[in-house]
Formats: C-alpha cells, sequence, structure tokens
C-alpha cells in the first residue's frame, strides 16, 4: 500500500549549556574564567528521493530527533556540535507546518531545513571584563520547540489514467510502463494510487476508477484525484464492454468538474479499450460518439504503441514555448 499522508514530530537539537569554570594549576591557583560556549544543536532536513514508498518509514515511528549540542569545556572548550538530521521523502511530497507554511519538495536531491537547532550557550570565559574577573554567569542552551509537520505525498507524474471503474486503466498502465499492478475483472481493483515510467521516461499514475457522486465522497478515486492534479495530460479509459460509452465519458468529466477548473481544461487523449471484444461497426460507432483519440486492446501490440507514441508527441508538443 502506497502511504501518501502522513503526519510526524521533528525536534532540532539543544544548544549545549556554557560552562562555568575557571582555571588553576600550581602556579596559578586563581587563574581567570575558562568556560566554553556549549555546541549548537543539530538541525533537522528533509531530502527529496526518487523512492515513491519512502512515506512508509513514518507509519509507526513519529518522533525524529536531532542530537543535542554538547556542553562547553574548561579552557575555552566549545562543546562538539550536535549531528543533524536527514529524512528522506518522496520527491513530490508536500510539507505543511502548523502554521499553514508549505514547502513543495518537487525535485530529487532538493534538501530544505525543516527546523533549526537552538545555538550553544555562552560559557563564563565570554563574560569576563576588566570589572569582573570571576563571572559566574553563562548561558544555558534553549530546548528547541517540538513541530508537528504533515506530509502529502503529491505525485508528479506526466499523465494521469482516469475513468469508471473497470474500464481498463491498469491494465493499459502496465502494458506502458514497466509496472505490475494488480489488474482484475470487477470495479475497484485498484486501492490505492500505481505509478509506473514508461521507456521515454515518462511516469504515469493510475487511480482508482471515479464513480458518479465522486465528489460527495462515493467510492474511491476522488480522494486520488489529487494525484493527477498536476498531471500535464489526461487519458481518459472507456471500457468497449459499456453498453452507454458516451454516458461512462460524460459521468467521469462531471466529476472533474466538479473537483477542479484545472482538471477540466486539461489536455485530454480520449481512448476506447477493450476492441479485442467489439466487431468492426462497433468500435466505428463508438470510435464517432467519443470522438475518441485512440483504440486500444492490451491484445494489440500495435495499438498500445500508438497510444505511447501519441503520449509522446503530446508530452512534447506542451514543451514547446509559446510564441
Ligand atoms: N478483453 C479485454 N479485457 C481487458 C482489456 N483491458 C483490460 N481488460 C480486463 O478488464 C478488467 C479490468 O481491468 P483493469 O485494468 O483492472 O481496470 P481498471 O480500470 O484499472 O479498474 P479499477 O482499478 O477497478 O478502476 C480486467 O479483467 C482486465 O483483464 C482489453 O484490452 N481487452
Ligand atoms: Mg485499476
Amino acid at each position: 500500500m502506497l502511504i501518501d499522508d502522513v503526519e510526524i514530530n521533528v525536534r532540532a537539537g539543544k544548544g549545549g549549556d556554557g560552562l562555568v569554570h575557571f582555571f588553576t594549576d600550581r602556579w596559578r591557583p586563581k587563574g581567570g574564567p575558562d568556560g566554553g560556549n556549549g555546541g549548537d544543536g543539530g538541525s533537522v532536513y528533509f531530502r527529496a528521493v526518487s523512492d515513491i514508498s519512502k512515506l512508509h518509514q513514518f507509519r509507526h515511528e513519529k518522533d525524529y530527533f536531532a542530537q543535542d549540542g554538547e556542553k562547553g569545556g574548561p579552557n575555552q572548550r566549545s562543546g562538539k556540535k550536535g549531528e543533524d538530521l536527514f529524512l528522506e521523502l518522496p520527491f513530490g511530497s508536500v510539507v505543511t507546518y502548523d502554521n499553514g507554511t508549505q514547502i513543495e519538495l518537487d525535485k530529487v536531491g532538493m534538501e530544505v531545513m525543516a527546523t533549526k537547532g537552538t545555538k550553544g550557550g555562552k560559557g563564563n570565559f565570554h563574560f569576563r571584563s576588566s570589572t569582573n574577573q570571576t563571572p559566574q554567569e553563562h548561558q544555558m542552551g534553549r530546548v528547541p520547540m517540538t513541530k508537528k509537520i504533515h506530509i502529502q505525498l503529491k505525485l508528479i507524474a506526466d499523465i494521469g489514467l482516469i475513468g469508471l471503474p473497470n474500464a481498463g486503466k491498469t491494465s493499459l498502465l502496465n502494458e506502458l510502463t514497466t509496472a505490475h499492478a494488480k489488474v482484475a475483472n470487477y470495479a475497484f481493483t485498484t486501492l490505492e494510487p500505481n505509478l509506473g515510467v514508461t521507456r521515454g521516461g515518462s511516469i504515469i499514475a493510475d487511480i482508482p476508477g471515479l464513480i458518479e457522486g465522486a465528489a460527495e465522497g462515493k467510492g474511491l478515486g476522488y480522494k486520488f484525484l489529487r494525484h493527477v492534479e498536476r498531471t500535464k495530460v489526461l487519458v481518459h479509459c472507456i471500457s468497449g464492454e459499456s453498453s452507454d460509452p458516451l454516458a461512462d465519458y460524460k459521468t467521469v468529466r462531471q466529476e472533474l468538474t466538479n473537483y477542479s477548473s484545472s482538471m477540466i481544461s486539461k489536455p485530454e487523449i480520449i481512448v476506447l479499450t477493450k476492441s479485442d471484444i467489439l466487431d468492426d461497426k462497433t468500435i466505428a460507432k463508438y470510435k464517432k460518439l467519443l470522438k475518441a483519440d485512440l483504440v486500444t486492446s492490451i491484445a494489440d501490440d500495435k495499438s498500445i504503441k500508438k497510444l505511447n507514441d501519441l503520449i509522446s508527441q503530446k508530452l512534447a508538443n506542451l514543451d514547446v514555448p509559446e510564441v
């Protein structure tokens, strides 16, 4: 199961306390103050990685701490700095803090500081002066606040596969990419989004089927629409098994409209699937009715190749800057 929504608590390291200490030896029994400063606390960072299953690590363990700085030492020795903690998140993660601030990790390798370690306190050496040769003053390192952090994975796929349940979406994902996602002859086989990468390097997201009333919470697909929210092109699958393909098409379009205006205006490739169970006359009729761009069958490699080519072509056209 793909974990795409977690809450964790992170706390940076506390700065070490400054030390109160006076130098003494046989010859200088009253040597001056030499208490060193505490080391800074470590910070917590997020780092974006390509493994989309990385949020799994946060399922049970919720609390993450960077290391505290060490206390200052005698002889003006500063305490050791606490080690930073790096938490790996899948690229496409959106991090939200309690105060509403959001950060998107949209590129592999990107690093952002989640919370900064506090500074180490000054030791008494720092507080010496001509009028105070024996300062007892020193600073304690401040205890950092624990921050509650909400992480949501918004997969940055290029292509989103949408359609009613059982339309053949996952079957197409498996044909177009190296994914081996579960396929079966019943509605809601796909319970969680699947991702695949085509040979050309495009990322395809397959989400659970949408049904009428999805916007009011029916079925599963609506919750997952955010995974295709930022895709560049939608591949809308309509099953050749349907008794009314146009109604199927309209149902899904209506749910997209209910979701957002940006979703409805995305470029769309309309695909009539499962053509192997239809005769040529019916294919021609449905194709016209749907204004379908393509007719596919997983038993027909050529049709899959055509879909692959059309996807590449659409994406390439989008990349051409407008003049
Ligand atoms: N004959 C035929 N059957 C197909 C074709 N594509 C998919 N199927 C079958 O249709 C059924 C549903 O396929 P899925 O790929 O699971 O459909 P889906 O749209 O992902 O379904 P949900 O995940 O439930 O929304 C399975 O039994 C597939 O084997 C096709 O081109 N021809
Ligand atoms: Mg499916």
